[in-house]
């Protein structure tokens, strides 16, 4: 075999391959089925396959990953950025978070964190078992006479279920402090019955990104409906029209980003 040669096959294109992707970019909304978001690597970690979910070039205003940690990967050394936020969230494996400078925590399926601007962590897999995280970044918008909150590390389960909207089969888990204005964003996780959807369809100016945890559904963004389920990401710009409509017999649930507390930049 010449250097010019094929490599040898590993495997076949799957039917559909050509012509078949449920995956859409608008200017303002983007749906991204996992299997084409192509692996990116970091000069912060070893061992890691990083997918890049949101970024600026898409139109959004953060930047949102999912990082595949092999075991022995993560961080090769503390990590921090000035006036950008870090929020982490455990969707498979188990993985040690440390917090500038303290002993490292362990941290479940489930299990997240926020760090706010300029506070040093390391985020590694010391188990025998590959490790799915959800990152995302955002810089941090300040406010008069707000101050930076502080770090968190806890658990979906230490989080109450409530449900504002008084609508039967809706289920809400505000991981971040609901209301604390320090935070310019929330990170919610939102639970639905099959069948049960917004009041109306949605259009406001807070931006969303969403990862499709459980269940299934049909999303509509702008005029067009799309079949989502686990491992789907969605972006949704300001004023991007918005509802969800759960499908299937099983409850549904995503991890939804939204900026929030802050004016309108003038
Ligand atoms: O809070 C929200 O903006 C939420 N209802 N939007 C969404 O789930 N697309
Ligand atoms: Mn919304």
């Amino acid at each position: 075999m010449t250097n010019r040669a094929f490599p040898p096959a590993t495997g076949r294109v799957p039917p559909g391959a050509i012509g078949h992707n449920r995956g859409v970019v608008r200017s303002n909304y983007a749906f991204m089925p996992p299997e084409g978001v192509l692996i990116s690597r970091l000069p912060q970690y070893k061992d890691t396959i990083v997918r890049v979910l949101a970024a600026p070039v898409l139109g959004a205003a953060f930047a949102q990953y999912v990082l595949e940690i092999a075991p022995g990967g993560g961080t090769l050394a503390a990590f921090s950025e000035d006036s950008v936020q870090h929020f982490f969230y455990v969707l498979s494996g188990e993985v040690a978070l440390s917090i500038d400078g303290a002993a490292a925590q362990g941290m479940a399926p489930g299990g997240f964190a926020y760090l706010p601007p300029a506070t040093p962590f390391t985020l590694r897999n010391e188990s025998g078992e590959p490790v799915r995280v959800l990152a995302l970044r955002k810089r941090h918008e300040p406010a008069p006479s707000l101050t930076v909150p502080e770090p968190i590390l806890s658990h979906q389960d230490a989080v109450p279920m409530t449900n504002h909207t008084g609508k039967e089969g809706r289920g809400f888990q505000f991981l971040l402090p609901y209301g604390d204005m320090r935070f310019d964003f929330e990170m919610n996780l939102m639970w639905f019955k099959p069948g049960v959807c917004f009041p109306a369809v949605e259009t406001h100016v807070m931006e969303h990104g969403l990862y499709m945890l459980e269940g299934q559904g049909l999303y509509l963004l702008g005029e067009e409906w799309h079949e989502i389920w686990a491992q789907d990401f969605i972006w949704m710009g300001g004023y991007c029209p918005q509802q969800f409509y759960p499908t299937g017999h099983d409850d549904a649930c995503y991890l939804l980003y939204k900026n929030v507390n802050r004016d309108v930049a003038l």
